[in-house]
Parts: structure tokens; C-alpha cells; sequence
């Protein structure tokens, strides 16, 4: 007879810090910038497994770009991509001081993982279509084609805001700038992504698809379905998966990157994958621009992986100080992105100090005009600020069905006596 077997035990993993315990770091799976292989754009899925397990960089210590994944770009496009961290993290700033003024309702910042958005709006191509989280402001403050002012007024669900106070605060939808509307529903990107990309090769566009989710959004079903439809159909899609440590108060660990990766999940579903240091926004380039190439050449699509770090909180409503040591971003191994690229102009002579102040300095004045405008035109929390009653009846159906225009009629009756209230303004 064998020995019987000690009871049975549950894991749980656990981050390695915790509010007065420094996180231990160690569990991150680094490589030196340079030292992974950039293989052929038609690489096999499987090939791609040592890959999910190390991690693409090519700024180096020094803030040199080093190794084959070192990319070809101008020192413009990298002027314009650390004006556009800049840019982003200026914003982000000024929206959070206008929640704690009690102006929105809500923000979420990108603090600490601005590389990731802004160097993929470089790589990807006008008419390419974004399925973002709310993460990835980025992508739009990269590039020129969304005014801020516009974008200050969907957060603050005024009279200007486009759309018209339906959805939360950082929802944006443009589908002018490739930016499909976000979906508060985690995951859902993933699934929508990759049936915009099969439809693009099933009418034989030359457009694709880039869909984004976080850590603790890949343990939803629909992760897992998007990559299957994905790699079955060879979609022409983009698949990002931001690591950055947390899912609100949930370590990475928890969504299942104790033993694995979540590159590797991508190699398991038979798609080719990549796991990239994104706070380097060299590497960052280098490898949006691979998996945007496979996707438009017919290749299929690409996971990536962008490891790096929620440095703020989830979002207003959220202290991370109750759950993570204060001091884990100054800790984290992979820095912070503006510096590193910062460091990286310098280097090349294309940057200075008083450059990188005066930039600042100039993106503050901007956006603090832009705020000024948009709460010019109302609906801010203080003042107020109450929308027409039909707002909520209008752009459901192309013609009211009639029960809806019964309950507009019984709302409108509901409403005359509000209609006293000066705040209140007419609206189509
Ligand atoms: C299907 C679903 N489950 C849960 C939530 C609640 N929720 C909103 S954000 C969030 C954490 C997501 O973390 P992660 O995917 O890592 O993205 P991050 O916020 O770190 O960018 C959760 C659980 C939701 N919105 N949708
Ligand atoms: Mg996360």
C-alpha cells in the first residue's frame, strides 16, 4: 500500500510586493536589448515559441538602439513620437485635476505606458481600424486628425461632446481617425478586431484590424474565441495585449502569467507572437511595424505582448496604495518610456533639455486652452448642466418607432416642469 496522499491546496498566486513589502521584480522574464532575433515576416506560428518567452527591446542602457530589431525611422518621426508621450501625459494630467475639480465624472490616465499607443499609431496606416481599451488615448493624441478640444468635450458630456453623454467619460469613438468605439465590456475588442479583419479580406481590402486588451482582460472567453477565429482564418489583425502588472487591484499572475506568458498564448492558438519590452518605443515601432506588415501581406496575424507599467491608478475611482508598494514604478526594470527615448535624442543630437522644456511647456499651454474651451461650452459636473430630454430618444432608430414616441411624449409631459431651468438648452 502507497503512503496516502497529503490533503489537497488551491494555488492562488500572489504578487511578490505588497504596501510596505518592495515587489521583487525578478518574475518579469527580461532579455538584453539586442539580443533576440528578428525572424522572417512569414515565420510559422510555432516558430515564434522562443520569442513568447524572452522580450524584444532595443534601447540599451545607455539609450542606444541596438540589435536586429533596431529600426529604420528619422529623427523626425522620433521628435514627433516623444512629443506625442509628452502630449499624451500632459493631457492625462490635466484630466485628472479637472475630476478632482469635480468637472468629469471619471477619468482613466496611460501614465507609464504612453510608448505603446503612440509609437503603434506611427506603424499602422490611415483607414486600419483600432478596436482600443480605454488605455489607449494615445493612439488618437498621436496624431492630428482629433481635435483635443473635441475629445475634452466627450469627457465632459457637454453640449459639443460627440457622443451626445451615452457613454462614459474616455469612450471615444471616431471612426474617421480608425478608433471603433470602446465597448466597457472587457474583451469584446478582441472578437470585434479579428470580424473587422476577416471582413476586410472577405471584400478584399488592403486595410486591417489592431485590437487591443490588458493582462486581466485575457482571462475572458472572448480572448480566447478571438484567437481561434483569428488564426483559423488568417485575419489580418493585430493582437495586443498590454501587460501592465495589474488588472485594477489583480496581479498579472492572477490572469495566468505565473508559469507562461501571454504571448504564449498566442503560439498555442497557432498565431505568431511576440513578447516586446513596451516601454521602449523603439521596440515598440519596430514591432507594430512587423505584425502590420505580416497582417497586410497576407500572413495572418500577430500577437503581441507589450510588457510594461500601470504607473497611476486604474482610473480615478480606484487607490492602488491599498494593494501595491507606492514605489513600484520607480522600481520597475523597464523604466519609464519618455525618458528612455528622451535619453535616445539626446544621444543622436537631435534633442536637448531646454528642447524637452520648452515642448512640455508648450503642450501644457495647449491643452490648458483647449480646456478652457471645452468648458466654455457647458456640462461640466459644477454647473449643472441637464441635456435635452429627446437627447436620450434620438439616433436609436433611423425613424422613432412609436412606442418610443409615445414615451417621449409621456417623458416631455414628465419634464415641463423642469423646463424652468435656464441650464437647460435645446438640441436636436
Ligand atoms: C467583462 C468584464 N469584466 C469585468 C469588468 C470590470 N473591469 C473593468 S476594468 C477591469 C480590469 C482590467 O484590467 P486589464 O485588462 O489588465 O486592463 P488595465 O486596466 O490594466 O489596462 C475590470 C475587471 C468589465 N468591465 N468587463
Ligand atoms: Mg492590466
Amino acid at each position: 500500500m502507497s503512503e496516502p496522499h497529503p490533503p489537497l491546496r488551491l494555488h492562488v498566486p500572489e504578487p511578490s510586493g505588497r504596501p510596505g513589502q518592495p515587489t521583487d521584480f525578478g518574475y518579469l522574464r527580461l532579455s538584453p536589448a539586442g539580443a533576440v532575433r528578428r525572424p522572417p515576416l512569414d515565420v510559422a506560428p510555432a516558430d515564434t515559441l522562443d520569442l513568447a518567452y524572452a522580450l524584444v527591446r532595443v534601447l540599451d542602457d545607455d539609450g542606444r538602439a541596438v540589435g536586429p530589431w533596431a529600426p529604420e525611422v528619422d529623427t523626425e518621426t522620433l521628435r514627433r513620437g516623444l512629443t506625442a508621450m509628452l502630449r499624451v501625459r500632459a493631457f492625462d494630467a490635466r484630466m485628472l485635476i479637472a475630476q478632482r475639480q469635480r468637472k468629469i465624472s471619471f477619468y482613466m490616465q496611460s501614465l507609464g505606458e504612453e510608448a505603446i499607443a503612440t509609437a503603434h499609431a506611427f506603424a499602422i496606416r490611415p483607414g486600419d481600424m483600432c478596436f482600443p481599451t480605454y488605455r489607449q488615448q494615445g493612439l488618437l493624441l498621436a496624431r492630428d486628425d482629433i481635435p483635443i478640444v473635441e475629445m475634452m468635450c466627450q469627457l465632459m458630456s457637454n453640449a459639443r461632446d460627440p457622443m451626445r453623454g451615452r457613454q462614459m467619460p474616455v469612450m471615444y469613438s471616431y471612426k474617421r481617425a480608425g478608433f471603433f468605439s470602446i465597448t466597457g465590456n472587457l474583451a469584446t475588442q478582441f472578437i470585434q478586431g479579428v470580424g473587422w479583419g476577416m471582413a476586410a479580406a472577405i471584400k478584399g481590402d488592403t486595410r486591417i484590424a489592431s485590437a487591443w486588451i490588458g493582462d486581466g482582460a485575457t482571462a475572458a472567453a472572448d480572448f480566447h474565441n478571438g484567437l481561434t477565429f483569428a488564426s483559423v482564418y488568417r485575419a489580418p489583425v493585430i493582437l495586443n495585449v498590454v501587460n501592465n502588472q495589474w488588472a485594477i487591484s489583480t496581479f498579472q499572475a492572477i490572469a495566468g502569467a505565473e508559469v507562461t506568458t501571454f504571448a504564449a498564448r498566442g503560439v498555442g492558438s497557432g498565431i505568431a507572437s511576440l513578447r516586446v519590452d513596451g516601454n521602449d518605443w523603439l521596440a515598440v515601432l519596430a514591432a507594430s511595424r512587423w505584425a502590420a506588415e505580416r497582417a497586410r501581406s497576407g500572413l495572418g496575424p500577430t500577437l503581441v505582448e507589450w510588457v510594461s507599467y500601470r504607473a497611476g491608478a486604474h482610473s480615478t475611482s480606484d487607490d492602488p496604495t491599498r494593494y501595491r508598494p507606492a514605489d513600484d514604478w520607480q522600481r520597475f526594470p523597464l523604466g519609464d518610456p519618455v525618458p528612455r527615448l528622451k535619453q535616445h535624442l539626446i544621444g543622436l543630437g537631435a534633442w536637448s533639455e531646454d528642447e524637452h522644456a520648452a515642448t512640455q511647456q508648450a503642450l501644457e499651454a495647449e491643452i490648458a486652452a483647449a480646456a478652457k474651451e471645452a468648458e466654455s461650452y457647458g456640462g461640466t459636473l459644477i454647473d449643472n448642466h441637464v441635456p435635452p430630454i429627446e437627447s436620450m430618444f434620438v439616433d436609436v432608430f433611423k425613424e422613432m418607432p412609436p412606442h418610443l414616441q409615445e414615451q417621449l411624449r409621456q417623458a416631455r409631459a414628465e419634464w415641463a416642469g423642469h423646463s424652468a431651468n435656464p441650464k437647460r438648452e435645446a438640441r436636436p
